[in-house]
């Protein structure tokens, strides 16, 4: 057996996975955490009793097609005891029509109301926040449970920089693993696509040369595809009322980084120190993540233009955080 797949049923074996909010997101997170085998307990925490029971049998009943894991589920915080790591998306959805800012007021209140208990009951845990906004809600949560900064981050632009690679990817028709390119900063309408660090099957994708019949990758391609990402959440929700599948997946992906210490990149939301000068928010940039959380800022190099849009998402984020008093 290779070490990669050693480690990795080991971490499988021990490891606890605490989910808070058994909704769409919550719900879909463990399905997809269960099926990949990422963790040997999920447990599930809603305060809709009725709602949480169902959903734990329904993914029980499918145990017989999974890695081994258990899954449990309760109304009472204690079912998320000793988690290696909880990931909070309890919390009010967007309705059509909704900016992810036009939570923040319900949300940092009900974070204020659930986290001490978890810390209580987990308290070495890493802190994974996915309810919106991601980013002041994540803001909020360091400052209620006073973790350290590397113990609890967001789920920030992970899903949007997936995204963005879906649509490259489309667009110059090749596999979406061959497309790095990251969304930075809020994970909301001020976030913006990091095109000069941006490659495809290495190629810098600013001298990318499209296949024939393939449309260019000129400034006004990519400000349709950055719009295409920024506006697929509001598309999604008018459609079917939730966005699930992929973040999902996305946050499936980070609790893995994370319970198979992969020091992987990955754009999360962290409080940023100084990063060109921008401190006291959160905010996504490619950061690396493994057992310990989110332990470094990846110095990207940014354009001008970039730098600018990246200051001026921290200064969107900044504004609703002020309106709440943190
Ligand atoms: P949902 O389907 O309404 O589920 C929310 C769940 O939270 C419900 O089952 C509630 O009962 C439960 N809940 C409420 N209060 C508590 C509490 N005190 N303790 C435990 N559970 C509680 O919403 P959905 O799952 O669709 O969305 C959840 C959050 O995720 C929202 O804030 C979304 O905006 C956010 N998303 C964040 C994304 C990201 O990329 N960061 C992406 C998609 C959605």
């Amino acid at each position: 057996m290779n070490a990669a797949l050693s480690d990795a049923r080991s971490a499988s074996r021990t490891t606890k996975l605490a989910v808070v909010g058994a909704g769409a997101v919550g719900s879909t997170l463990a399905y997809a955490a269960l099926a990949r085998g990422s963790a040997r307990t999920i447990a599930l925490l809603d305060v809709n009793k009725a709602k949480v029971e169902a959903e734990v049998l329904d993914l029980q009943q499918g145990l017989m097609f999974t890695p081994q894991a258990e899954v449990i589920g309760s109304d009472d915080v204690a079912v998320c005891a000793d988690a290696d790591v909880v990931v909070v998306t309890a919390g009010a959805k967007q309705k059509p029509g909704q900016t992810r800012l036009d939570l923040a007021e319900a949300t940092i209140e009900l974070t204020a109301k659930i986290l001490p208990g978890l810390v209580e009951v987990a308290p070495d845990a890493v802190y994974v926040m996915v309810t919106n906004p991601v980013d002041v809600v994540t803001y909020a949560a360091l400052r209620i449970s006073g973790l350290p900064r590397e113990r609890l981050f967001g789920s920030g632009t992970v899903l949007d920089s997936s995204r963005l690679r879906v649509v490259l990817a489309e667009r110059c028709g090749v596999a979406v693993g061959n497309v790095h390119a990251y969304i930075a900063g809020e994970h909301g309408d001020s976030e913006i696509a990091l095109w000069s660090s941006a490659t495809i099957a290495g190629v810098p994708l600013l001298n990318w040369t499209p296949f024939p019949g393939a449309k260019p990758l000129d400034e006004e391609s990519r400000e349709a595809v950055h719009r295409e990402v920024v506006d697929s959440a509001y598309r999604i929700i008018s459609g079917k009322g939730a966005t699930n599948y992929a973040i999902g997946l996305a946050a499936t992906r980070i609790i893995e980084a994370v319970l198979q210490d992969e020091h992987a990149v990955m754009p999360v939301s962290s409080l940023l120190e100084d990063y060109y000068g921008i401190s006291d928010v959160c905010l996504s940039l490619p950061s690396l993540v493994d057992r310990r959380g989110v332990t470094q800022n990846v110095p990207v190099p940014l354009s001008d233009q970039e730098l600018a849009g990246l200051r001026a998402s921290a200064e969107s984020v900044r504004a609703v955080q002020k309106r709440f008093g943190l």
